[in-house]
């Protein structure tokens, strides 16, 4: 029986009818997927767009004048159009696409750091960063003989913001951090951040990987640089994602890629490049989950982005009151604020050990270091399991990941 209080106005059964996916039997048992961190599962209107896009009008963009190329091209920019909305750009040209966050993270440490990082210069990042905004800079740092500073967390998950403004220093050019963990579920006060690293004149890159899945974001009030995402963790198909960036800089950041449509002019003596966004975009791009990917954020709006925060908090709150009154479980992240995901462990047992065994319940949840290991070592941990939530889980669902839990306490203590 619960003994939760529960606010159940979200209409969740509704939502559920959106996703086919739900409707499968795991191991003998109805799918609980909470895994959504990792990738979210499609609504039927991502599906057909893609369905409609291969069986109407499939046809290469931006080259030919033939009727599918350009109603191709429209619905492609169309759909560039839409993110910019989504993040509040000043212009659909400020949005380049890429295969996702790790893509675009590269394209910008190449680029950026190709003009503006030089030796001795220092880049800032936290030690609660995925690896996709780790290993890119350290690249960077080796090519270009740059100093990486690393922003501490505290004991419970939150970034050390006195720490922060300490390791600015005139050779300071750029601060890199995760919009919200995808570890922790630590949502960063990323406003206060940017404000202090332009206090400094350096530019910010924000990880919103896990960002944007949880809620619209205003890139001009945030006043951020550079916003990086994934289409597929926000309910899109995977293999597009993308930034935005602000146009000054993109302006002076060298192509990342060569080849067809990032180029204006070609001759063996002198190439000349295309404009922003295109300069960024070389060869044909991955046009159908671009699409697939505007209906994506039409279906959140019509869902509404403040009921989905309101309902996700709700499950957050519900899983973390069950967990931590069930006993001898440790929450690995406890931020007053958070996105709707649980890093935890059972004392006692190793997670992959009650990974496997919640998994044979039909319950997806990534146990491991989730792209994080210096964070695990700053905890002591190798790993934890990590459950992560969207609009269309359910508080029954939570039930039945605390029936596994109880099992695996079972069987292994
Ligand atoms: N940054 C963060 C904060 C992430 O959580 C991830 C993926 C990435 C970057 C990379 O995104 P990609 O779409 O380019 O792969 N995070 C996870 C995760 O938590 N479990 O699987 C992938």
């Amino acid at each position: 029986m619960n003994t939760i209080a529960v606010n159940k106005s979200f209409d969740v059964a509704t939502v559920r009818k959106d996703f086919p996916i739900l409707n499968v039997e795991v191991h003998g048992n109805p799918l609980v997927y909470f895994d959504n961190a990792a990738t979210t599962q499609k609504p039927q209107q991502v599906i057909d767009t893609l369905n409609d896009y291969y069986r109407r009008y499939n046809s290469n963009v931006h080259r030919g004048v033939h009727y599918l190329s350009q109603v191709a091209t429209d619905a492609y920019e169309e759909a560039r159009l839409k993110v910019s909305k989504l993040l509040n750009a000043s212009s659909s040209a400020e949005i380049i696409f890429t295969r996702g966050t790790t893509e675009s993270i590269n394209l910008i440490a190449f680029s950026f750091g190709e003009v503006f990082i030089h030796e001795g210069d220092e880049i800032i990042i936290s030690t609660i960063e995925h690896h996709s905004n780790i290993v890119p800079w350290q690249l960077l740092c080796q090519r270009k003989k740059a100093v990486l500073k690393v922003i501490p967390v505290l004991d419970n998950g939150v970034l050390d913001l006195e720490a922060y403004r300490g390791l600015f220093s005139e050779h300071t050019k750029l601060v890199a951090v995760g919009h919200i963990s995808n570890a922790l579920g630590t949502v960063n006060p990323i406003a206060e951040m940017i404000a202090t690293a332009h206090a400094h004149q350096v530019p910010v890159l924000i990880d919103g990987a896990q960002g944007l899945p949880h809620g619209k974001v205003d890139v001009q009030s945030l006043d951020c640089d550079f916003y990086c995402f994934s289409g597929h963790k926000m309910y899109g198909p995977t293999g597009i994602g993308g930034f935005y960036g602000r146009m000054s800089l993109l302006e002076q950041m060298p192509p990342y890629q060569s080849g067809g449509e990032m180029i204006q002019d070609v001759s063996f003596a002198c190439t000349t490049f295309n404009e922003v966004p295109y300069k960024f975009e070389a060869g044909t791009p991955n046009i159908a989950d671009a699409i697939g990917l505007a209906t994506a954020i039409e279906y959140l709006e019509k869902v509404g982005w403040d009921a989905i925060a309101k309902y996700e908090q709700e499950l957050l709150r519900y899983a973390t009151e069950k967990l931590t009154l069930e006993g001898g479980i440790t929450i690995i992240g406890t931020a007053p604020d958070k996105a709707s995901l649980i890093s935890f462990l059972i004392d006692g047992v190793h997670p992959l050990d009650a990974g496997t065994i919640i998994d044979h319940f039909g319950i997806a949840i990534r146990t491991g270091n989730h792209c994080a290991q210096p964070l695990m070592d700053r905890f002591g941990i190798t790993g934890t399991i990590r459950a992560s939530f969207a609009f269309y889980n359910t508080f029954e669902e939570i039930d039945r990941l605390m029936a596994a839990i109880r099992k695996v306490k079972q069987m292994f203590l």
